[in-house]
């Protein structure tokens, strides 16, 4: 096969030119417009750039398809592709084959078992590449030894889910001799910090009966000073209100007779660079032993990483996620667990306090995402 590209006025003048140097069995493989030269941008000029081709071993059957003749662009394209030797043909199946590589890009073809576990994680919410290597362990392990029942499938894929998260599972901080353990609480407005503090606090005080005080540095809302003192009333735990960074510090100097002290601090959106430097000017005066970036399992994956990016500088130990019980998609979750930076160490799931919190391990998360729904 010979190949040839020529450029010309128009498309008559690359015919004749292309006919002239391949002869009349050419068949045209491409076709471009582009302009060229001028001043500035004004005055370029038009060109057709045509790249053909001739099979020189069966010269017989591209005689049939002769296109150079016919002078039309779209009948030329088509005779192409219909090829005129082994080599078109070879060419129009390498073709194919890559766009379908290109359109399958980044998803593996599974079998229909594997199809169907993927779609179950993707539905989720789980991000494409993990619920793929999650699958392909499990089809891996099918293909050694393969399951005789659902329940076995299952089985595998739970252990498979749960492999990647095991790093996730938070270590508490321990216990100072000493001092108090400070535990601050940061996030965004309205995901249940105030709310997991009342219920942390309610159980090691009247549960494991340690002394706990309460911290408050959100005084931007009268309602928030008020719903932790009523927290801290109601629960027999004092609670102090602090105005500045400066005052939080000298504030905490006086309360070392504490087992463990919590501090709640203002909803901080996290597009507002000014507020989440606010917040880490507290942060730096609170000398916090662990600090909770607490986030609503309700908030989108897309919005998850970009608050974590926003919170990276604030030294978080754990992160918290509340209100499991508003969703049925533990994706998101699943997939912050899946980021080695992360540890995640409770779930809330409902407003009652201090029942509606456990410690997040790692297994509850698959075991959630497991459930039929
Ligand atoms: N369903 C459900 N609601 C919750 C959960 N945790 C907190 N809430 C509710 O969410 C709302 C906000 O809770 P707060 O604890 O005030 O949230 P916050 O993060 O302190 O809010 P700001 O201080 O305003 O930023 C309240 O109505 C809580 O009862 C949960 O696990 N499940
Ligand atoms: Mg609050």
């Amino acid at each position: 096969m010979r190949v040839k590209r020529v450029v010309a006025r128009d498309i008559q003048e690359a015919m004749m030119k292309i006919k002239s140097e391949l002869g009349d069995d050419a068949v045209i493989l491409h076709t471009r417009y582009f302009k060229e030269g001028g001043f500035l941008g004004l005055f370029r000029k038009k060109y057709v750039e045509v790249t053909a081709a001739v099979d020189t071993i069966s010269n017989e059957a591209s005689k049939e398809h002769n296109l150079v003749s016919r002078g039309c662009l779209e009948k030329e394209q088509t005779n192409a592709e219909n090829g005129v030797g082994s080599e078109f043909t070879e060419m129009k199946t390498m073709m194919q084959e890559m766009s379908s590589m290109i359109e399958n890009f980044g998803q593996t073809q599974f079998s229909k078992t594997g199809q169907n576990l993927y779609n179950r994680l993707k539905k989720q919410g789980i991000e494409d590449k993990t619920a793929q290597k999650v699958v392909e362990s499990t089809l891996e392990e099918y293909a050694k030894e393969p399951f005789q029942t659902a329940d076995e499938l299952n089985k595998k894929l739970f252990t498979n889910l749960l492999k990647p998260i095991n790093k996730a599972k938070y270590v508490p901080a321990v216990e100072k001799f000493n001092r108090p353990k400070i535990r601050t609480f940061i996030g965004p407005t309205g995901v249940g910090k105030t709310t997991t503090i009342a219920k942390l606090a309610a159980i090691d005080a009247v549960i494991e009966k340690k002394k706990v005080a309460m911290i408050t540095v959100d005084t931007y809302r009268i309602a928030a000073v008020e719903q932790l003192k009523t927290i801290g009333e109601i629960m027999n735990v004092p609670v102090k209100v602090i105005y500045t960074p400066e005052n939080l510090k000298e504030c905490l100097q006086k309360m070392l007779e504490n087992d463990v002290i919590y501090i709640d601090t203002a909803g901080r959106s996290h597009k507002n660079t000014l507020q989440v430097n606010e917040l880490k000017s507290y942060i730096d005066n609170a000398n916090s032993d662990e600090i909770f970036l607490t986030l609503s399992s309700t908030i989108k994956y897309l919005d998850i990483k970009d608050i974590l990016k926003t919170y990276k500088d604030l030294n978080i130990s754990s992160l918290i996620f509340t209100k499991l019980d508003e969703t049925s998609d533990y994706g998101s979750i699943y997939n912050v667990a899946c980021d080695d930076r992360y540890s995640i160490s409770y779930f809330t799931n409902g407003q009652n306090i201090p029942d509606d919190i456990e410690v997040a391990e790692p297994i509850k998360l698959v075991q959630m995402l497991m459930k039929e729904q």
